[in-house]
Order: C-alpha cells, then sequence, then structure tokens
C-alpha cells in the first residue's frame, strides 16, 4: 500500500525554514502533517500567473487553486500540472506537490488525491506572499478516517454537518458516517421508511457537500431492535438503501449496537450483510465497502469464549465487510493489543469507532481536551479510524483535529502539541483564550464508563503546593500568584472569546459554559484573595471575601440548576476535577481556621463539646472520617476503600440536641446487608432501636423518623461474623428543633451552616458561659442591607449593641457584660445569615 516514490525524499521536520528572506515569514504549519516535506532553496511570487493548460485539471480543483493562485497565464508563464498515477500500490488520497522554478506539479493517485495536494498547497501558502519550494510526499496512514455521529441525544443541524464536511475536506478525512441514535428513519421505529420530503432533500445536499469535500457519506441503519430475520425485512433494509442510493448515497453501514433479543444473533446478522454485499454493493458497482457495528463491539461486552459472537462474524462475514469496534470497553483508549485481540476473532483489521469527544453519558461536562489514549503503532491493526463526538458540532472539532492528525500521520502524531495547534487551527482570534478554556474543560467527571480524562493538567501541581502550604498555616506566595493570574485569566478569556470569536455557532454551544466559566475564574479570584487577606490577618477584608467566593459558588449551582436541563444529566460544569474542587477547599481550610482562631488565640468553637453533631462509630477504619455538615443534612464523608465491620462494629451519627433527623439515605455496597446488619437509633446510646427502612442492595433510605427517635443513629452489624461494604452515602437530613434560637449553627464553628433572619423572622442566641463576658466576633451577611443586634436589660429593654450593615462586627467585651442572649432583627424581607459568633 506505501508508496514507492516517497523513498526518494529525505524526511525533514515540518517547520524547517531554508531560506532568509522566508525565516522571517510564519513557519510553514500543514494539518495534518505531511508524511514528507522538504522544504527548499527558493519560491515564487503570489503574483506569478500560472499556466493551466485547458481541461487537463478539473474544473472543480481549479477553482479551488484558484482562490489562492492566479491560474490566468499564457503558454508561457510558470505551468501548473495535475497528473493522475493509477499506480496499483497507491492509497485514495496519497499525493506528490513539487514546487519548484519550473513551476507547479501535483501527482495525485486519485481526484481526492489532487484536492488533498489542494489542500496542502493552500496551507504552504496561507498569510504568506510567495509560493515556498517544497517537495511534499505524502500519503494516510489509515484508509477511512473522520467521523460517525452515533450519539444519542440531539443530532447536529444541517449546517453543522455542512461546516463539518468542510473542516473534514480541508483535514484530509474522507469518512462521514450518518448514524445519530434519535434519528427515527436511522433506527425505529422508522429504519423501514422514506424520510420524508424535506429531509431527502437535506441528504441529498449533504451527499453533494461531501462529495466537494471527497468525504464518503456514510448512511447508517439501526435496524436491530425490531428486526424480524426473513426475507420480507431483508429486503426493507435492501428497498431502504436503494432510496438512499437515489438521494446520491454511495456508502452505507448497518449498526446493530446497543439491541436485545432476536436481533443481535451473529449469524442472522452475517446473513444480512452478506445478501445486501451481493444483492446491493456487488450490483451497484459505485458503492463503497460495507461497514457494520456488531452487537459486541467492545471486549468488555463480548463472549470470549472460542467460536462465539466475533468467530461467528469473522467466519461467515464477507470479508469486504468491515466491522466496527469500541476498544476495550464503550469508551476507551484505543491499544494495539486491544486491536489485535478482535483483529483475531474478526479476521480483518477492525474498524474503529472511538468514543471520543461524546459526551452522550455525561451531558453536564464539554469534552474538550486533546486527543490522547490513541496507540501511535496500531496503523496496521485497524481499517478505519473515526470519532463518534459531541451533540455539540463546533466545539467537537478540538478532538476531530487531533483524530485527523493521528489517522493521517500516525507515527508523528503527539496529542498535547495537535491539541494546542487546533486552538489555533480553529479559533486564530483567540486562540490562547480558546486553550484555557478547553484545558479546564475536558474531563467528564465520574461517569458510568469509567472514562475519565486529564484536566487543567498545568496548573494541578499549583494547586496541590498552595494546598500543602495552606493548611499548614502557610501562604505561598509564587504559587498564588500562578493561581490568580489563572483565575484572571478565566474571566478575561470568558470575556475576550464571545467578543473576538467570528463563529457564532461554536459561542452558541459553549455560552452556559464559558457563562460557568466566567463565575469560576472569579469565585477563584476572591479565594486567592482570601488567602491572601488572611494571611495578612486583614480578618475583615478576609471574611468579605470569604463571602465573595461563597456567593460566586453559590451563583454557578445556581447557573447548573438553571441551564442545559436535559433528562439525563443536567447542569452545566466547568473546572469540575481540579479547579472547582480547588476554590471549594481554600474556602473551607480558611473557613476552618477562621472559626477555630478568631481573634485572640485558643478555639473559638464556642459550642460545648458534648452538643456537637459528630461522627459517632467503635470502627478503627472509620474513626477519622470527616463530616459534611450543611443546614439541612449531615453526611459522613465517603470512603473509596472497603470498611471491614467485626461483629458489633458499628458506625452513624450523634446529633446536636437541637437537630433532629428526618430521613437517612444510605449506599452501603452490599448485596447481603439486610442479612447482617442493621440501622438504629437511641436517645442514649444504651437502649437502641431498629430503624425499618427501604433496601435493596445495599441502597436505600429511612424516613420513619419520630419526634421520639433519639440523636443517635446508627448501622451495626448484627451478625457473628466480620462483613465488608463500601461507605458510598451515609447522610442524613436534618431540621433544627427549636427554629427561634439558632445556636446549632451559629455555634458549631462551621462556616457551612448559619441561621438566618428577617424581617418576619427575628433570631435570638443564646451565648454558652465560654463566651460570655469576652470580646465577641460575628460573622454575618448582610448584603448591605441594615441589621440590628441587641441584648435586653432586666427590666426587658432593648440595649442596641450594633447597627449598621456590616458583615464583620467585632464587639468589645465592656458591652457585652452580663449579656447571655443576643437578638437578631432586621427590615429586610430576604433572610440575612448569621455564619458564626466566637471569641
Ligand atoms: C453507543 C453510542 C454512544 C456511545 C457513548 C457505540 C457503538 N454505541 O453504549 O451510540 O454514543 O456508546 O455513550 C454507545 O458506542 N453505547
Amino acid at each position: 500500500m506505501m508508496l514507492n516514490f516517497k523513498r526518494r525524499l529525505i524526511p525533514l521536520v515540518l517547520c524547517v525554514l531554508t531560506n532568509v528572506a522566508m525565516a522571517q515569514e510564519m513557519p510553514v504549519t500543514v494539518y495534518p502533517k505531511p508524511h514528507q516535506l522538504l522544504m527548499e532553496q527558493g519560491s515564487i511570487p503570489l503574483e506569478q500567473a500560472f499556466y493551466v493548460k485547458p481541461g487537463s485539471v478539473n474544473p472543480e480543483l481549479q477553482s479551488l487553486l484558484a482562490t489562492v493562485l492566479k491560474l490566468d497565464g499564457t503558454k508561457k508563464a510558470l505551468p501548473l500540472r495535475v497528473i493522475k498515477s493509477k499506480s496499483a500500490d497507491q492509497r485514495s488520497g496519497a499525493y506528490q506537490l513539487f514546487i519548484n522554478k519550473e513551476g507547479i506539479k501535483i501527482i495525485a493517485a486519485d481526484d481526492r488525491a489532487a484536492f488533498y495536494a489542494a489542500q496542502t498547497l493552500i496551507q504552504l501558502v496561507k498569510g504568506k506572499q510567495t509560493i515556498p519550494f517544497v517537495k511534499v510526499s505524502d500519503y494516510p496512514d489509515v484508509p477511512f478516517r473522520g467521523t460517525v455521529e452515533g450519539f444519542y441525544g440531539e443530532p447536529w443541524t444541517q449546517e453543522d454537518r455542512i461546516e463539518q464536511l468542510r473542516f473534514y475536506g480541508k483535514l484530509k478525512l474522507n469518512t462521514y458516517i450518518y448514524g445519530p441514535k434519535d434519528d427515527p428513519y436511522h433506527s425505529s421505529p422508522n429504519w423501514r421508511l422514506h424520510y420524508p420530503e424535506k429531509e431527502e432533500a437535506q441528504i441529498k445536499l449533504l451527499v453533494k457537500e461531501a462529495k466537494k469535500n471527497y468525504v464518503d457519506f456514510v448512511w447508517a441503519i439501526h435496524p436491530g431492535k425490531d428486526i424480524k430475520w426473513n426475507l420480507e425485512d431483508s429486503t426493507a433494509v435492501l428497498k431502504k438503501f436503494e432510496m438512499m442510493y437515489g438521494l446520491g448515497v454511495r456508502s452505507f453501514a448497518v449498526f446493530f449496537d446497543d439491541i436485545s433479543g432476536v436481533g443481535t444473533d451473529a449469524v442472522k446478522q452475517a446473513g444480512l450483510l452478506n445478501y445486501i454485499q451481493y444483492q446491493f454493493v456487488n450490483k451497484k458497482k459505485d458503492v463503497t465497502p460495507l461497514i457494520m457495528c456488531p452487537t459486541e463491539y467492545n471486549k468488555g461486552w463480548s463472549d470470549p469464549k472460542p467460536g462465539t459472537y466475533l468467530d461467528i462474524l469473522g467466519e461467515k462475514l464477507d470479508p469486504a465487510v468491515h466491522i466496527m469496534w469500541t476498544g476495550n470497553t464503550v469508551v476507551a483508549d484505543i491499544t494495539k493489543e486491544g486491536l489485535e485481540w478482535v483483529n483475531k476473532r474478526i479476521r480483518r483489521p477492525a474498524f474503529v469507532w472511538w468514543n471520543f469527544p461524546v459526551s452522550d453519558y455525561v451531558r453536564d461536562h464539554l469534552l474538550m481536551g486533546p486527543s490522547y489514549g490513541i496507540d501511535i503503532d496500531a496503523q496496521n491493526d485497524m481499517s478505519g479510524f473515526v470519532s463518534n463526538p459531541m451533540d455539540k458540532a463546533e466545539p467537537s472539532k478540538t478532538a476531530i483535529f487531533g483524530v485527523s492528525l493521528y489517522s493521517w500521520n500516525m507515527k508523528s502524531y503527539q496529542p498535547e502539541e495537535a491539541w494546542v495547534a487546533s486552538h489555533r487551527y480553529i479559533m486564530p482570534e483567540a486562540a490562547e483564550a480558546f486553550q484555557l478554556f478547553n484545558s479546564h474543560n475536558s474531563d467528564p467527571g465520574p461517569n458510568g464508563h469509567r472514562y475519565r480524562r486529564t484536566e487543567s493538567v498545568e496548573m494541578q501541581p499549583y494547586t496541590v503546593a498552595f494546598l500543602k502550604s495552606l493548611k499548614a498555616g502557610g501562604y505561598s506566595v509564587k504559587d498564588a500568584q500562578r493561581l490568580k493570574t489563572e483565575f484572571e485569566g478565566m474571566i478575561a478569556a470568558a470575556k475576550e472569546i464571545p467578543i473576538k470569536s467570528q463563529n457564532k455557532r461554536l459561542l452558541e454551544q459553549i455560552a452556559p459554559w464559558l457563562a460557568q466559566f466566567d463565575l469560576l475564574g472569579k469565585a477563584g479570584v476572591a479565594a486567592m484573595g482570601l488567602a491572601e487577606a488572611w494571611n495578612n490577618k486583614s480578618y475583615a477584608a478576609a471574611w468579605a471575601q470569604y463571602l465573595a467566593t461563597e456567593q460566586f459558588l453559590e451563583q454557578m449551582d445556581d447557573l447548573d440548576k438553571r441551564m442545559n436541563l436535559n433528562p439525563y444529566q443536567p447542569g452545566v460544569k466547568t473546572g469540575s476535577l481540579v479547579m472547582v474542587p480547588f476554590v471549594k477547599e481554600v474556602l473551607f481550610t480558611i473557613g476552618q481556621q477562621m472559626t477555630s482562631g478568631i481573634g485572640s488565640g485558643g478555639s473559638g468553637l464556642a459550642m460545648n463539646a458534648q452538643d456537637q453533631t459528630v461522627l459517632y462509630t467503635n470502627n478503627a477504619k472509620l474513626k477519622s472520617q470527616p463530616l459534611q455538615i450543611g443546614n439541612q443534612s449531615v453526611a459522613i464523608t465517603p470512603a473509596l476503600e472497603t470498611v471491614p465491620l467485626k461483629t458489633g462494629d458499628y458506625f452513624g451519627l450523634r446529633l446536636h440536641p437541637n437537630l433532629m433527623p428526618v430521613a437517612l439515605q444510605f449506599n452501603l455496597e452490599s448485596a447481603t446487608l439486610a442479612s447482617w446488619g442493621v440501622f438504629e437509633s437511641s436517645v442514649d446510646a444504651i437502649n437502641w432501636i431498629t430503624l425499618p427502612v427501604e433496601e435493596k442492595k445495599g441502597k436505600g433510605m429511612a424516613t420513619n423518623f419520630n419526634a421520639g427517635t433519639g440523636q443517635y443513629i446508627r448501622f451495626i452489624n448484627k451478625s457473628e461474623k466480620a462483613q465488608h461494604l463500601y461507605l458510598k452515602l451515609f447522610k442524613l437530613e436534618v431540621k433544627t428543633k427549636n427554629e427561634a434560637d439558632n445556636g446549632v449553627y451559629v455555634l458549631d464553628g462551621n462556616l457551612a451552616t448559619y441561621s438566618t433572619f428577617s424581617k418576619n423572622e427575628p433570631r435570638l442566641v443564646h451565648l454558652p458561659k465560654a463566651i460570655q463576658q469576652a470580646d465577641l466576633k460575628l460573622l454575618l451577611r448582610l448584603k448591605g442591607q441594615s441589621a440590628t443586634l441587641f441584648s435586653k436589660d432586666k427590666q426587658g429593654k432593648e440595649v442596641i449593641l450594633y447597627q449598621g450593615n456590616a458583615d464583620y462586627i467585632k464587639i468589645e467585651k465592656s458591652a457585652l457584660k452580663k449579656v447571655e442572649t443576643l437578638y437578631f432583627k432586621t427590615d429586610a424581607v430576604e433572610p440575612l445569615r448569621i455564619y458564626e459568633i466566637a471569641k
């Protein structure tokens, strides 16, 4: 399959500048990277006219070349020649391009190859005054390269697809497989039917656009959900293909993924494909090889036993038919070993269906990171490589750009480098901003496929170092500066991208994430401000920044609840792997430091230790597990490892006396849980009563709480044997017993909880002995509203201690003599917050 002429050229890296005049110009960048590109001394001025012998170049190619060259020269001008070389070992798309003092010569294996030569030439002169002398010898590594529109959810629009096809043409991608799961005429129920007229017209246009760009428009059918293995349905498939043929389609696929029942039969599937091969493909002569997606399309879902599904396909399916494969799992890296495993069974090189950057299983995330995890040694183990993209066509270009570079010239592929280049290629007007955005929008978050990606790679070490010093009571200036710059960059990028980018559709598709990104930047800047102020011991300033950070995080939560409301993974997540957790951790860590040591040394924790909500366990492994305490819930932080529970081992919570349980949610991932453990509650930790729960496989809830339920809630191993479980979820919804006095939240040393007061609900807080007769600091959120803080004298008359709208208030002990209760009132209608009162 290799080209013989290429060996005569010495391979040279791109960007080699051999000529002084050219050295002042931008370096040459051609994507995908040609196999061999030799820059030579000299160039032709762009004004130079070329002579094209009439009829020697096809008109479309000629007009394409005319977009960058002057082709109106007379016979005396430099010639531009296109020569077809039909040597049998040449792959579709293989070309050579020679530019020298004798003119321009293209040697092309086919029309597609000549088109690719023109694409290379266009990139060589882009932004330049001259046409450089070059020798290019180039060919694709993988015969079929491109995308499969194969995701669930809203299919791409007509405009999206047209733009994609143009993008593919320029990047020498030659395959677009049409198979959106939610097109009812591709799948059930309507795969047997004609498309409605409007859709037919659109498909015709797509086919035309694909041809123009030398992309095979492959129309896929997905009949397996309700196909009957009889002549009638075989004919129905054939008839549908005939209809599509009538619209201009010349490439076809049959998908059997994600089905169950009779449709999954390998013998029948092979029979149908062979029938199409003989009755349709062989007869038409102008149809490209069939592609099928098997039911067992990844190793994890394949029967490993010899002689089963994949072996049956391997044996029975006509060797001309391609078989798709997603890798070791549904969403997976593509490895040489993995392909070798399946290729042996299917007896042909697999046609790779790479499930990246598809996001139909993580719809609240964008997957904008590099295309990595694809083996550069696997060239001979695949017949095709297509990416299944996101439902968002324009943002998917970042990953598809990588796929183009990989599948064209595998050995030279470097994911990071390709990713960086993609930003300049896709959004030259704001490449750096786009890259910054993408660098923080690449991990899908936890998901059922357990597929994760790197994110915030450059920032991650700074976040780790900064937090480490912060937790040790220090402040790393260098890390702080770098992180602050990054957060400021986020705000700037969120502004710059919509102003500078010309790509309206891209902007529209990333808009919710960009808005979220802006908020993350602002939360981050506030968090860094918090750290700095705290380090400078400017407590009031620190508290202001604390509130600012919290508010931006709240706005992010709010946006997440309002936008992208799909029924699967609703919401909008950005920076979810590194940057958001970092901001939250800074807030939490400093929050703890603020409440444990506000003002004068010693613990500011005002509440009596025996009153606090605490973890209640006798299990060594869980003893230090932190709690997550919020205003309406208390949860034990989930543990990643298994938890061994000896006979009589328990874990649970002891609630503050002013809190009462409302509902318990748990997930302990033990199929036998009910046979050995029980949930219990108690008033005194001596006498326990069993809590009725709804439970299945260790997962469930308890809601039967009443006023008599005690403060202790636990799960205990009642069996004779040691048991194992996973602490995935143990979360108790709570409410306060005494609504008027909310000391439980104000005196718990925890900034994640707070009490509120408003015009209709004034609040009082009883001060425990420990903080009476002392200087007090109050951490409030008044949002600029005015509030009054007072005590009462013996006659019950109000003694005003503070009036105003400051969030951070200090009250001298001289004003607090004999004061045991603080009262809060305001005219504000919306609830204002009291976070903490401490010494
Ligand atoms: C589907 C595909 C979907 C993808 C990712 C294949 C062959 N089929 O689990 O339509 O977009 O995974 O969610 C699939 O991958 N099924």
